[in-house]
C-alpha cells in the first residue's frame, strides 16, 4: 500500500469521530504522493507523515464565566499546537458553537501548509470555543474572554504561540484576550496579531484575508490570460473576509453581487455596499435583514443560496463544507470560471473534484486566504523591532507575498506534473519546507 494511504487509514482508526480532520488530512495527503515517492524510504524510516499528522500537543480546559443573570456559565476550551518547526505556532481563535476537536485540528492541521507556504517563520496552531457570542452583552463578551485566558497564559507567548483571530473573534475580542494575558503575566509583547493600533497591531491587518485572496485570484487569472475587471463575483459570509474581500473586488473593477450570514443571503444587482454591510455587521451586529431594508433594490433570501447566482468568480469565505457538489454543479452550469477559498476548507473534496475536472480554476485556502496570517507574521515582526509600518507598506508586503505564494504552488504542481492543480501544488509547496525543517531537526 502506498505510504501516504496507510497513514491516513491509521488516522482516521485513531481519531475516530472526527470528520473535518479526516477530510483535511485526506485532502492533502492524497496530492502529496509525487513528492513521498522521491524519498519514501527517508520518509518512512523518519515516519515523517505519522508525525506531521499528529498534533505537538493539545490543551483543552474547562472555561466557566457568569452570565448576566448571574448564572455561571461552562464551556470547553482548546489550544491545538500542530507544528513549531519552522517557528512558533501561529493561528486564530475561533469562538462558534460548532468547535470541537475534530474542527480545531482540521484547522491547526491546514494552518501548518499556509503558514509555511507564507515563507514567514511561523509554525501551525488554532484554538477557541463552543462558545457562542451571538446574542452576548459586552460584559458577558469579556467575561467569557478572561476566564479563557485566565488558563490559555501559561501556554502562549510571543516566542511559543501567537494566537489571532478567526469566526467569532475580531478587534474587540483580540482586546479583551491582550489585556487579561498583559494583567496576569506583567510583561508587554506581541502575543497576539490583530490588535488595535493603540496597543501593537498592525496597519492592514483587518483588510488582509479579504484582501489578499484577491490579490491572489487576480495574480492566478492573469497568469490565465484572464483579466479581473469587470467580472461578477458571488461572495459568501458577512464577516472579517467576506467583507474586505468585497472591498478590494471593487477596487479591482470586478463587481461583487452577494454576501450571507448564518441565516440568510443577500443578492443586490447594483453590488454589495461596502459601507451599509459594515455598519450593519460590524457596527449594529444585526442580521443581513438590515442591509435589505438599507438598500431597498437588493434581495434578502433564507437560508443558503449565493452558488445559484451567475458569476464568473466564486468567493467562500463563510466556514468549512459550505460549498457542496450540487453547488459547484450550478456554478458550473451558470459558467463560472474560478473558485478561489477565502474560508478554511469551505469546499467539499467531491465538490472541488468536480470543479477542477470541468476546467474551474480552483485555489485551495491555505493559499488563497494566506493573506490574514501574513499580515501577523508582519504584525509580529513590527512588534519585535517596536516600530509600526504604513498601511502602504504592509500592503505591498502583502502583495508580494500573495504573488508569490502563487507562483511558488504553480511552480510546484507542474515540477510534480500536475501543471494547473493549485491543491496539488500548494499541499506540495507547503510540505516541503516544513519536512526539511522536520528533518533537519531529529527525531521531535
Ligand atoms: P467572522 O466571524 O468575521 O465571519 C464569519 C461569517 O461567516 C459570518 O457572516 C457568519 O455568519 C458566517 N458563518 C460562520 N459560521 C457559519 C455557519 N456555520 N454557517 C453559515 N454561515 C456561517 O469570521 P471570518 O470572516 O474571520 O472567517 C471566515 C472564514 O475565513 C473562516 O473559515 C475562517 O477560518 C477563515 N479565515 C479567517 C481569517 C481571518 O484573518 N479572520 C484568515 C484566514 C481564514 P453570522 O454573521 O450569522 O455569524
Ligand atoms: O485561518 C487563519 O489563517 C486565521 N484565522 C488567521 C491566523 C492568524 O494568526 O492571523
Amino acid at each position: 500500500m502506498r505510504y501516504v494511504d496507510e497513514v491516513l487509514q491509521k488516522v482516521i482508526a485513531q481519531n475516530p469521530a472526527q470528520p473535518e480532520f479526516h477530510q483535511a488530512v485526506q485532502e492533502v495527503l492524497s496530492t502529496l504522493s509525487p513528492i513521498i515517492e522521491r524519498n519514501e524510504e527517508l520518509y518512512r524510516r523518519e515516519a515523517l507523515l505519522e508525525r506531521l499528522t499528529m498534533p505537538e500537543r493539545i490543551v483543552t480546559f474547562r472555561v466557566p464565566w457568569v452570565d448576566d443573570k448571574g448564572q455561571v456559565q461552562v464551556n470547553t476550551g482548546y489550544r491545538v499546537q500542530w507544528n513549531g518547526a519552522i517557528g512558533p505556532y501561529k493561528g486564530g481563535l475561533r469562538l462558534h458553537p460548532s468547535v470541537n476537536v475534530g474542527v480545531m485540528k482540521f484547522l491547526a492541521f491546514e494552518q501548518t501548509f499556509k503558514n509555511s507556504l507564507t515563507g514567514l517563520p511561523m509554525g501551525g496552531g488554532k484554538g477557541g470555543s463552543d462558545f457562542d457570542p451571538k446574542g452576548k452583552s459586552d460584559r458577558e463578551i469579556m467575561a467569557f474572554c478572561q476566564s479563557f485566558m485566565n488558563e490559555l497564559y501559561k501556554y502562549i507567548g510571543a516566542d511559543t504561540d501567537v494566537p489571532a483571530g478567526d469566526i467569532g473573534v475580531g478587534a474587540r475580542e483580540v482586546g479583551y484576550f491582550f489585556g487579561q494575558y498583559r494583567r496576569l503575566k506583567t510583561v508587554y509583547e506581541g502575543v497576539f496579531t490583530g490588535k488595535g493600533l493603540s496597543y501593537g497591531g498592525s496597519l492592514a491587518r483587518p483588510q488582509a484575508t479579504g484582501y489578499g485572496l484577491l490579490y491572489m485570484t487576480k495574480e492566478m487569472l492573469k497568469s490565465n490570460g484572464v483579466d479581473i475587471a469587470g467580472k461578477t463575483v458571488v461572495v459568501s459570509g458577512a464577516g472579517n473576509v467576506a467583507t474586505y474581500a468585497i472591498e478590494k473586488a471593487w477596487q479591482m473593477g470586478a463587481k461583487p453581487v452577494t454576501c450571507s450570514d448564518s441565516t440568510g443571503w443577500i443578492y443586490d444587482p447594483d453590488g454589495i455596499d461596502v459601507a451599509t454591510l459594515i455598519q450593519v455587521k460590524q457596527v449594529q451586529r444585526a442580521r443581513l435583514t438590515e442591509y435589505a431594508k438599507a438598500r431597498p433594490n437588493s434581495q434578502y433570501h433564507e437560508g443558503k443560496g449565493v452558488w445559484t447566482v451567475k458569476c464568473d468568480i466564486a468567493l467562500p469565505c463563510a466556514t468549512q463544507n459550505e460549498l457542496l457538489i450540487d453547488d459547484a454543479k450550478a456554478l458550473v452550469a451558470n459558467g463560472c470560471m474560478a473558485v478561489c477559498e477565502g474560508a478554511n476548507m469551505p469546499t467539499t473534496m467531491e465538490a472541488t473534484k468536480y470543479l477542477q475536472d470541468n476546467g474551474v480554476y480552483f485555489v485551495p485556502g491555505k493559499a488563497a486566504n494566506a493573506g490574514g496570517v501574513s499580515v501577523s507574521g508582519l504584525e509580529m515582526s513590527q512588534n519585535s523591532e517596536r516600530l509600526s509600518w504604513s498601511f502602504e507598506e504592509v500592503d505591498s508586503k502583502l502583495q508580494d507575498i500573495m504573488v508569490n505564494i502563487f507562483h511558488n504552488l504553480d511552480a510546484a504542481a507542474t515540477e510534480f506534473g500536475m501543471p494547473g492543480n493549485y491543491v496539488a501544488g500548494a499541499n506540495i509547496a507547503g510540505f516541503k519546507k516544513v519536512a526539511e525543517a522536520m528533518l533537519a531537526q531529529g527525531v521531535i
